[in-house]
């Protein structure tokens, strides 16, 4: 095995170098290297190897660091820690000068926060996403930051874990110089020679005087985060953790930052946002499907249909600098569209989330057609039209007609048969289904629906196509509302059986809410539009069984022309306007009298009932999934509705909370209420057979 750190001397400087592929995470062997290392290096001047004068730190491979290494922080912690690392660096007694390429994330950061300069290559990116994995910064992160580059800016990082590029960081005062690309070691080197040659003390970040905020800032934060971060531990420990930087001397505030490190650390939430973070890299390993299956370079892609739908697809390929074109046969929804994308391009401008120069690139990027024969050189088309059969098969019909012959050709269907589809042209192994979430340029996931013709090559360029948009890409099997809203349709129903035997939808959505969901299942309904889902209950109703419980109350509303905001009222009424939902008496006259015609007696339904009944019906159903293969793994499946469903991270998925709850739970709780209410609940196979065996999910 090589070693975990490379010691090099060259020209008078000590060249460590982190080699831990594929990230240079810092497990226990590359902590104690770093040490090592450091001791032989430049500890102190006596004892050290007196040929080096100073340090240069940098890392082999794609990136400097990725941090520590997550995969450690569910065993017992091993020494040397990540803090007693970096304060031997800190203490060197000869300059220590990190040299920055790639990520330098997490505790990859806070490395070379505790050495003495950092000097980066232009392509280099910085940042403590630690609060994505509940955690907070735990080897100095909090202390030094503020103390560099203020408490403000120091806290944006912290709370949003976003990156910030090599020259903003420079601008910041985090990077004392940017340097060649490809001359990042030798400009190091050189660097760290000449401060040698000026001879200390070298600068600390632990000796900078942090600059007070203004009175209130840190109240402030807190209030800004209230929403976002409610029922959360690390976003609110970020906070505290900084704030000390202003109240604790630095020892002080580091020790107080090691001890909620660790309580988040050893917390069920960061638990779950670790199992989310590895989940989302399983899920783009495809059994039968090597990492190196040849993907097609998609250079150009087209959307078929201007919709909201459409118009949020092609803004993904957009941004990811792909150009795309829209084609609508009809000019006005072809207009309004583009229009639409331009008004959400400038958007992003004025609440400072891109500059005017790359609104402009990226609406260079988008054009737009009623000719199908615009089509022809498109490397992947996807189709977005109304969720009709007939629509589809006529689209793809026409498109294999035109389009080159590698093409792929997608459906962003959400429910209908993807074989079917695809048998409407002569290339079913280059047709796939791409279903993206609305609105699609901000929701993460992307379902990708296999079909039984389906190629390797087509799934492999997809899911590889799903990661350079930035999607969570999740492939899945072609089954009747896919994985995502297959299990929807469940969850919704329990819901609405809810409000029958006494609920209100507030009282439901207060319930969903407060376990940790964006919204709740009628707030959404709202927000998505109550007629779509209409149009297929009615498609559907031919076909379901006669006997099969059924609840009328959504139709009902539909009838009354309430499709949810767009028409300022549903399952609530809004405000001219306005998108905070009211509770209206006209929906609970509906509920109790279709309560009254299928004879309920209305009861208090308390919230533990209704989180039960919704969330192990979304568990049953994913059981059913996982066993029929039509999600690959039950983490897959903890993706999905994490990234589309707005199911809490902080709770891992539902498979995920499942496992927590103990499979045995879940089991014993649906088998009372198939009791209760009859087969609906009756517990999966594949649930019954791991609650008898005593594993979870994780273990199929
Ligand atoms: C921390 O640092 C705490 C400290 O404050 C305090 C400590 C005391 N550990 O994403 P990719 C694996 S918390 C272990 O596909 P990319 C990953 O699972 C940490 N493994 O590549 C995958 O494995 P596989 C703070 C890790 O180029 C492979 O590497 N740091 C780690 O698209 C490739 O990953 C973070 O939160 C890790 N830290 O992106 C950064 N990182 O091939 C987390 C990656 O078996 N990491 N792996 O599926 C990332 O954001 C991205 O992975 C990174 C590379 C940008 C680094």
């Amino acid at each position: 095995m090589s070693d975990p750190v490379e010691y090099e001397i060259r020209g008078g400087v000590a060249v460590l170098t982190l080699n831990n592929p594929p990230v240079n995470a810092l497990s226990s062997s590359l902590r104690r290297g770093i040490i090592d290392a450091i001791d032989r290096a430049a500890i102190d001047r006596a004892a050290a190897d007196p040929d080096v004068r100073a340090v240069v730190l940098s890392g082999r491979g794609r990136c400097f660091c990725g941090g520590a290494d997550i995969r450690e922080f569910g065993e017992t912690p091993v020494p040397p820690s990540l803090p007693e690392v970096i304060a031997r660096i800190e203490a060197s007694a000869k300059p220590v000068v990190a040299a920055l390429h790639g990520v330098a994330f997490g505790g990859g950061f806070e490395l070379p926060l505790g050495c003495h300069y950092r000097l980066s290559a232009p392509s280099a990116r910085v940042a403590l996403p630690e609060v994505t994995l509940g955690l907070i910064p735990g080897a100095g992160g909090t202390q030094r930051l503020p103390r560099l580059i203020g408490a403000e800016h120091a806290l944006g990082m912290i709370l949003s874990g976003e990156p910030v590029d090599a020259e903003t960081a420079c601008k910041l005062g985090i990077l004392d110089a940017v340097t060649d690309e490809g001359g990042l070691v030798d400009a190091a080197i050189a660097f760290a020679l000449d401060r040698a040659s000026e001879g200390g003390p070298y600068p600390t970040a632990r000796g900078s005087v942090p600059t007070e905020p203004e009175n209130g800032f840190f109240e402030g934060e807190r209030k800004k985060i209230e929403r976002r971060a409610r029922g959360l531990i690390a976003p609110w420990h970020c906070i505290d953790s900084v704030e000390n930087v202003f109240r604790l001397p630095f020892d002080e505030g580091l020790a107080t930052e090691r001890e909620l490190f660790m309580e988040c650390r050893g917390s069920e939430q960061s638990a779950a946002q670790r199992h989310i973070f590895f989940a989302e890299r399983e899920a783009q390993k495809i059994p039968g499907i090597p990492r190196d299956t040849p993907v097609q370079f998609i250079e150009t892609a087209a959307v078929i249909g201007c919709g909201t739908m459409g118009t949020g697809i092609a803004m993904v390929f957009a941004e990811a600098g792909i150009p795309v074109r829209i084609l609508d046969k009809d000019s006005g929804v072809l207009d309004k569209g583009l229009q639409r994308i331009q008004q959400t391009f400038a958007g992003a401008v004025q609440k400072g989330k891109i500059t005017e120069a790359e609104k402009d690139t990226r609406w260079a990027m988008v054009s737009g057609t009623a000719d199908m024969d615009d089509l022809k050189d498109a490397d992947i088309v996807i189709e977005a039209a109304f969720e009709d059969m007939a629509v589809k098969r006529e689209i793809f019909a026409a498109l294999d007609a035109v389009c080159k012959s590698g093409a792929i050709l997608a459906t962003n269907t959400s429910t209908l048969d993807v074989d079917e589809i695809a048998a409407a042209t002569n290339r079913a192994d280059r047709v796939i289904g791409t279903h993206f979430f609305s609105p699609a340029n901000i929701m993460r996931l992307m379902e990708n629906v296999r079909g039984a013709k389906t190629s390797p090559s087509t799934i492999a360029t997809v899911m590889a196509l799903a990661r350079r948009l930035g999607k969570a890409g999740v492939l899945v099997g072609n089954c009747d509302g896919f994985v995502g809203n297959r299990m929807y349709h469940h969850y919704t129903r329990q819901a609405s059986f809810l409000l029958e035997e006494g609920a209100l939808p507030g009282q439901v959505d207060t319930a969903i809410y407060d376990f940790g969901f964006a919204m709740g299942p009628f707030a959404v309904g709202d927000v998505a539009g109550l007629d779509v889902s209409w149009r297929i209950r009615q498609r559907r109703a031919e076909t379901r069984p006669p006997d099969e419980r059924y609840s009328a109350i959504a139709d009902r509303l539909c009838e009354l022309g309430r499709f949810g905001q767009k028409t300022g009222a549903g399952w609530y009424r809004y405000d001219n306007g306005s998108r905070t939902p009211i509770a209206d008496p006209v929906v609970e006259d509906v509920i109790r009298s279709v309560s009254e015609e299928l004879g309920f007696q209305r009861r208090d339904i308390g919230d533990d009932e209704i989180l039960q009944r919704c969330l192990y019906t979304l568990v049953n159903e994913g059981a059913k999934i996982l066993d029929e293969g039509m999600a690959l793994r039950a983490s897959d499946i903890d993706v999905i509705w994490t990234s589309g469903y707005g199911f809490p991270k902080h709770r891992g998925g539902p498979m995920f909370y499942a496992d927590r709850v103990g499979l045995k739970t879940v089991y014993d709780a649906l088998c009372c209420l198939a009791d209760i209410h009859g087969d609906l609940f009756a517990p999966a196979g594949l649930l019954e057979k791991l609650a008898r065996q005593g594993k979870g999910f994780e273990n199929v």
